[in-house]
């Protein structure tokens, strides 16, 4: 019998992957692999609660899913998926969303936020949206739901959803555990320290993509906001200096280097050097993954078998839950 546990994780394509969705997420998925039985998938559901020009998000789901491979996830180890295509999220999250309520998803720090950036298109969605990544979470019955620190609030209020639907039907869902990695757990923005990096929002100087050009990494990072204070000196304050501290961790992150070795590292230096070499290690870390991207990319046919092998297998587990879901709440059986 497979003893595996499982787990479960996604991101939205709803603009291209930054070096943000790399050192948070997308760089410990593949270790999990052994370890637990995974399911990755683009979340194409949630991407649309914000307006998406379709032909760049269908662009940008298949880059993702060979961005994804690219970065170390063998579709033979694991579950590769597009959101949509397991029509079960969509399902299962009308239901979560009578289980939902009104006042935990208004607290919902996300959903302030988005509303706020977009004033004109504050739609059912946008609201909504932490029931449909319960369902995500729930259909697979996952141990673990790595996130950034941004999504822990999501995965609380899934864990109050469980509580509340479980106090009613039975053990019907597992509870899930936030995992959230120590180092990366927060890529900020480049031009704005005090945001995060982000796929979409603070422009794209702020943000690195994982298939920029080499130049235009470096340009990023020789012009990345350190601070100003007379020393110009590399040391970790993210109170004083967020700009030098996030640089500080970026490059962490990709030499494995603790903040001290950094600090004497650059001793003396001073950001000049700095910047650049943070520059040049997010480019050698990226290099080969770009390189195996544009590869996959090109392979059309594996991609969409990858993808469609992935909907049936997450289909199965998908329906299973789905199904006793009905029979407890008293739908018919078809
Ligand atoms: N900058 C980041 N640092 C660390 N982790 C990050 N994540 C995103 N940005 C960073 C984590 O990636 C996972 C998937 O994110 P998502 O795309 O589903 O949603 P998001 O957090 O809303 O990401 P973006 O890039 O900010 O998207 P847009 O621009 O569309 O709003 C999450 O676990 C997230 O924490």
């Amino acid at each position: 019998m497979d003893e595996k546990k499982t787990m479960l994780s996604g991101i939205k394509p709803s603009g291209d992957l930054t070096l943000g969705s790399y050192l948070g997420p997308l760089r410990h998925w593949p270790k999990m692999i052994e370890e637990y039985d995974c399911y990755y998938f683009m979340a194409d559901l949630h991407a649309i609660t914000v307006r998406q020009n379709p032909a760049d998000l269908r662009r940008r789901t298949l880059e993702q899913l060979a961005q994804y491979i690219a970065c170390g996830l063998d579709p033979e180890k694991c579950t590769i998926f597009v959101q949509s295509h397991v029509h079960q999220h969509a399902e299962l999250g009308w239901v979560l969303n009578c289980y939902a309520m009104f006042g935990e998803l208004s607290r919902m720090t996300q959903f302030k936020d988005k509303s706020a950036k977009n004033a004109d298109n504050i739609n059912g969605g946008l609201f909504t949206y932490p029931s449909l990544m319960a369902a995500d979470i729930l259909l697979y019955q996952p141990d673990i739901v790595p996130v950034g620190e941004d999504q822990k609030q999501h995965v609380e209020l899934a864990r109050n959803i469980v509580q509340r639907f479980n106090g009613v039907y039975g053990d019907v869902f597992k509870m899930p555990e936030p995992y959230i990695p120590k180092v990366g757990a927060r890529i900020m923005s480049l031009t704005n320290p005090g945001a995060k990096m982000s796929k979409s929002e603070n422009g794209d100087t702020g943000r690195v993509t994982l298939m920029d050009d080499p130049e235009d990494i470096m340009r990023k990072f020789k012009r990345a906001v350190t601070d100003s204070d007379t020393e110009r000196c590399v040391r970790y304050d993210p109170e004083n200096k967020p700009g030098v501290a996030n640089l500080m961790s970026i490059y962490s992150a990709v030499t494995g280097r603790s903040f001290e070795e950094i600090e004497r590292e650059f001793d003396g230096l001073g950001y000049g050097k700095f910047k650049p070499a943070v520059g040049e290690a997010v480019v050698e870390m990226l290099r080969p993954i770009q390189e195996e991207a544009r590869r996959i990319l090109a392979d059309r046919a594996y991609l969409e078998s990858v993808y469609r092998e992935g909907a049936e297998k997450a289909s199965r587990m998908a329906e299973k839950t789905l199904r006793k879901v009905y029979k407890k709440i008293g739908f018919v059986a078809r």
